[in-house]
């Protein structure tokens, strides 16, 4: 194993200062720029409110501001906008993953959380495991989150949970028993308090496991905090639910087509792994935003 491998193992993330360079950024950026005053020229705010379909890109508004198109995220930019593809399939970004997650890559999803400025609420992520929300036959999935902009603790950065990887799969659900995409850090005694801040300048990169407990604060900036986030599995990861992402049993030979370093195959690796499906839901896909709300 080598030191990134080591460190990843032990912590449940990996972080890896200013990974993209300047010049791309800049370059995404604009395009973000631009796809999102496309957006606000039309005037009218889409009834779907926090729903959200994974099949196509499009954006996800704050549900607490009925008269403002308060944009929360852009989901799927890779299917966009060529850059963002680009971004998802980097060779930099996917040579990592690869070895954090045990030789093959098979892209998962994509989404945008721009988090908005000025202590709005609205765009807060409350405390979860990734992997409570798409179970799979082992733990070989990795989020990659990308900042597009320089993110400071004021920012209302992406706060990671030092080697909650290794502990258990909290449970996700309310006290009546839907799924509710959050932990009750209380009642499970999770010191919050020693999270890892990971902030960092535009082009930083963070690489967390699918069980690492994580979240993020209000933004207290004037300017919103861009992330992208790109889920990535093993080929031989298999999904115990249909999550809305790429899903081999409405199109299998769409969801070979994610696959980025190895072979398709039919034969899932199964590892001793704690699983609870998510459901029930009071509201079927829907974003983590809207979930998380009591
Ligand atoms: O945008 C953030 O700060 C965290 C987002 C997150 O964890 C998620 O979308 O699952």
């Amino acid at each position: 194993m080598d030191t990134d491998q080591i460190f990843f193992k032990k912590n449940g993330y990996l972080l890896k200062k200013n990974l993209i360079d300047k010049k791309m950024i800049d370059k995404i950026n604009k395009v973000v720029n631009e796809v999102v005053a496309q957006d606000k020229q039309k005037n009218k705010k889409k009834v779907t409110n926090g729903t959200q379909t994974y099949d196509n890109y499009h954006f996800v508004y704050n549900s607490d501001s009925s008269k403002n198109k308060e944009i929360l995220r852009l989901n799927n930019p890779q299917n966009r906008h060529k850059i963002f593809y680009d971004l998802s399939r980097n060779k930099k970004i996917i040579s990592i993953v690869k070895k954090l997650i045990g030789g093959s890559v098979r892209f998962h999803l994509g989404k945008l959380n721009f988090k908005l400025p000025n202590k709005k609420k609205g765009s807060e992520v409350g405390w979860h495991q990734d992997w409570a929300f798409y179970p799979h036959t082992n733990d070989d999935l990795v989020t990659v989150g990308i900042y597009l902009d320089d993110c400071t603790e004021k920012n209302g950065p992406l706060k990671i949970i030092k080697n909650s990887h290794t502990k258990k799969l909290y449970s996700h659900h309310s006290n009546e028993n839907f799924f509710v995409g959050k932990i009750d850090t209380s009642k499970n005694k999770i010191g919050v308090d020693n999270s890892i801040s990971i902030t960092g300048t535009a082009g930083t990169v963070v690489f967390f496991h699918c069980r690492s407990v994580h979240g993020s604060g209000s933004n207290q900036m004037k300017s919103s905090r861009p992330l992208i986030l790109f889920g990535y599995r093993a080929c031989d990861a298999w999904p115990l639910i249909n999550d809305g992402n790429p899903h081999p049993e409405v199109n299998l030979e769409n969801y070979n087509k994610n696959i980025i370093v190895g072979k398709k195959s039919l034969k899932p690796r199964l590892t001793k792994v704690p699983t609870i499906i998510p459901l029930p839901k009071k509201k079927h896909y829907v974003s983590i935003y809207e979930l998380q709300k009591k």
